[in-house]
C-alpha cells in the first residue's frame, strides 16, 4: 500500500461560501473529526467506523492531512487500541494538540480492568505519528468520553471532556498530568440551552466538546440532545465559564444520529469539521467525516452551517 494516497480533486473555492468535496474521506468509514493547523497543514484525526458496523466499532485512529482542504493524504493509522496496553476497545472521539516539539492526542478508549471509558494520551515526535502511550495508563479513569484540549495564550492548558457531564482539568506544562481534580461545568440551561422531553439531562449539552479561544472569547461548540444529535455552542468569558449559551451551529446529523464538531482558522479562513452518513452504506455506525467553509458574524457569532455534498 503507498504510503501517501492524494484523495480528493480540487474544487471550485468561492470567498466565503467554499465548500471542499464531501465526505472528506471516501475510501473508508470516518468519524469525529478533530483537525490541527501546524506548520501551514492540516491534520485532521478520526476514528475509523468499521465496515457494516452495527454498533461504535472502533478499533484504529486515522490521520489525514491537507494544505488546501481540497486534497488530503492519507497517513494511515498511527495509533489505535492495541497502541493502550491497558485499552480493550473503543477508539472513540479524541483531538491531537502540539506543544514543546511534540503531539499529543487524548482519547476515549475502554478501560480492561474496569470495562468503562477512560481517556488515554498518545505522543509522538510528529503530526502523523507513530504515536506511543505516553503514560502507560489512563490519564483521566471517570467513565466519561470525548476529550478536547485547549491551550491559553498564558500557556495553561486545559482538558474538557464528559457524557453525560461536562468536566475540566489544568493540565501540567508535561501534558501528561494534571494538578487538582477535576472539576465538573454546572449544566445550566442558560449556560448550554433547555432540552425538551428529558428531565435527567435538562440542557442540550451531550458530547463532543470542542472548546478554543477566538478574539478573546472562548467557545464551547459541542454535540446536542441525543439521538438526533445537531451541534450547538456557548461561549464564556474565561477557559472556566461561566458558559453562555449562543445557538445552534450544525442544525442535524445527516442521516448519522450523532455528530461531532471540529472547528479551526486556517490561511484566512473559518472552517467546521463534522460528520454524517453521507457515503454509501453509510448511517450511524458507518460516518464520514465532512467540513465546511463559515465566516464568523461581526460580533463573534457563529451562523448556521449547513452541510454540503459538493
Ligand atoms: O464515535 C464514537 C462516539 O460517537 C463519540 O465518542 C461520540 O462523540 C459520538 O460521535
Amino acid at each position: 500500500v503507498p504510503a501517501i494516497v492524494a484523495l480528493l480533486c480540487v474544487v471550485t473555492v468561492i470567498p466565503g461560501t467554499a465548500r471542499a468535496d464531501n465526505p472528506i474521506v471516501q475510501t473508508i468509514y470516518t468519524a469525529d473529526p478533530a483537525p490541527l493547523v501546524h506548520n501551514g497543514r492540516v491534520y485532521l484525526y478520526t476514528g475509523h467506523d468499521e465496515d457494516g458496523s452495527t454498533y461504535f466499532t472502533m478499533k484504529e485512529w486515522r490521520v489525514w492531512s491537507s494544505a488546501d482542504l481540497a486534497n488530503w493524504t492519507d497517513h494511515g493509522s498511527p495509533m489505535s487500541v492495541a497502541t493502550f496496553g491497558w485499552a480493550s476497545a473503543d477508539a472513540w472521539a479524541g483531538q491531537a494538540v502540539y506543544r514543546n516539539g511534540k503531539f499529543y492526542w487524548y482519547v476515549p478508549v475502554k478501560d480492561r480492568a474496569s470495562g468503562q471509558m477512560a481517556i488515554g494520551v498518545g505522543v509522538s515526535n510528529s503530526p502523523t505519528g507513530p504515536f506511543t502511550d505516553a503514560i502507560g495508563r489512563p490519564l483521566v479513569r471517570n467513565g466519561e468520553i470525548d476529550p478536547t484540549v485547549f491551550i491559553d495564550d498564558d500557556g495553561q492548558a486545559y482538558l474538557y471532556w464528559g457524557n453525560p457531564n461536562l468536566w475540566y482539568v489544568r493540565l501540567n506544562a508535561d501534558m501528561i498530568s494534571y494538578s487538582g481534580s477535576p472539576s465538573q461545568i454546572p449544566l445550566t440551561t442558560a449556560g448550554f440551552g433547555t432540552r425538551t422531553g428529558n428531565t435527567s439531562r435538562p440542557t442540550l449539552y451531550e458530547e463532543g466538546p470542542w472548546v478554543y479561544k477566538r478574539n478573546g472569547l472562548y467557545y464551547n461548540v459541542f454535540a446536542a440532545r441525543c439521538c438526533s444529535e445537531f451541534v450547538a455552542y456557548s461561549t464564556a468569558p474565561g477557559p472556566t465559564g461561566p458558559w453562555t449559551y449562543r445557538g445552534t451551529v450544525m442544525p442535524t446529523q445527516g442521516s448519522s444520529f450523532t455528530n461531532h464538531p471540529g472547528v479551526i482558522d486556517y490561511n484566512g479562513g473559518s472552517y467546521f469539521f463534522y460528520h454524517n452518513g453521507a457515503l454509501p452504506g453509510g448511517g450511524g455506525f458507518t460516518r464520514s467525516v465532512a467540513v465546511e467553509r463559515f465566516t464568523y458574524n461581526a460580533d463573534g457569532s457563529i451562523p448556521t452551517i449547513n452541510m454540503s455534498t459538493t
